[in-house]
């Protein structure tokens, strides 16, 4: 039994040792040596190219690096039958929560205006809302978006949130499908989007969906680069339809030079770092899958392939 993984150089060291640490015995083959292709029995990836995964024949998990898995459904070979394991991992989940709180603080204070102003020598009293009267909304209401939306909550923002199925979250105003989607939209002033990219969601943050927001309201998209529509965004700003954004990822990343959205004043960019997985952790959901595979059990984290998350 072997298990073969993938990730980008800069990482590969951490999870090398974190396997070392936990499960010093197993067969561990990197992506560019895999040895004799009929051990392999577990892949953990993060975008594998296209058609690889499927040469494996005797492959009994595909652990995705991260939460999101859409990297792996884009792959049309991707082998049927193989059950795919998304990652659910402690400090992913508090790295996202704090990215979140960081930036719906910013938005909600005003903090690249004093900036701006501080790099003109301005002087000039900027007021905002209490928390309380701030409406913030999180679009997904998963792993993620449930424990940032709770997040916000603690701080006393008004929160609302948006998924696919009903959800009851304490002190969060729960909308889903796309019947609540226009009252959750209607009463959004800080919207966020925590969503998995998938066919239903491919491009939601675009021009119509900013029009039901009230005008001024901002954007923070830590999710997919596919969820948004790069020049809708940057036409709401310039109308003021929206105030500021702050998107963490985008449909080509890196992001190209010269791209509008690097020096727009009012957009702020992050390198698709919002959160990052844990290797200790994600290395310690790996082992404890693979020991309920063998012990005949499904893995937990399974993804449901026809929904896409
Ligand atoms: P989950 O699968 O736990 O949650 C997804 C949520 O989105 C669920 O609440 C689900 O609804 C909702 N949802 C899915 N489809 C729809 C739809 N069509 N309409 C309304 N709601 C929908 O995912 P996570 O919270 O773990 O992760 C979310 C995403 O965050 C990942 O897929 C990934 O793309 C991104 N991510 C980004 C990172 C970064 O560094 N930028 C790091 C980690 C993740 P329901 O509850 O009803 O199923
Ligand atoms: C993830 C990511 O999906 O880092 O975990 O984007």
């Amino acid at each position: 039994m072997a298990l073969i993984f993938r990730t980008d150089a800069a990482r590969a060291a951490a999870w090398g040792e974190a396997f070392k640490r936990q499960m010093p015995a197993l067969d561990l083959r990197m992506w560019d040596e895999p040895g004799e292709i009929a051990d392999i029995e577990f892949a953990l990836v993060w975008k594998p190219p296209r058609g690889v995964l499927r040469t494996f024949a005797n492959l009994k998990a595909i652990f995705s690096i991260g939460a999101g898995v859409d990297h792996l459904f884009s792959d049309p070979e991707l082998p049927e039958g193989v059950p795919v394991v998304r990652m659910v991992e402690p400090e992913l989940t508090r790295g996202m929560t704090e990215y979140i709180v960081l930036h719906v603080l910013r938005h909600h204070r005003r903090q690249r205006e004093m900036e701006a102003n501080q790099r003109a020598e301005k002087w000039e009293m900027i007021s905002v809302p209490t928390a309380p009267s701030r409406k913030v909304g999180v679009m997904g209401l998963g792993e993620l978006g449930g424990a940032a939306a709770l997040a916000l909550t603690a701080l006393e923002f008004d929160v609302a949130g948006w998924s696919r199925s009903p959800k009851e979250f304490p002190g969060v105003e729960c909308f889903h499908g796309d019947f609540g989607m226009d009252a959750f939209l209607a009463r959004t002033e800080i919207l966020i989007c925590l969503l998995p990219l998938t066919a239903e969601t491919e491009g939601i943050l675009n021009a119509e969906l900013f029009a039901k927001l009230p005008k001024g309201a901002s954007l923070i998209n830590a999710a997919r680069g596919g969820h948004q529509v790069e020049e809708d965004i940057l036409a709401a700003l310039d109308r003021g339809q929206l105030s500021e954004t702050t998107l963490d990822v985008f449909r080509e990343e890196p992001l190209p030079a010269g791209h509008p959205c690097w020096r727009h004043p009012r957009v702020t960019i992050t390198p698709h770092n919002a959160s990052l997985t844990d290797p200790d952790g994600a290395v310690r959901q790996v082992i404890e899958n693979i020991q309920r595979i063998r012990r005949g059990e499904p893995p937990s984290n399974i993804v449901d392939s026809k929904a896409g998350y």
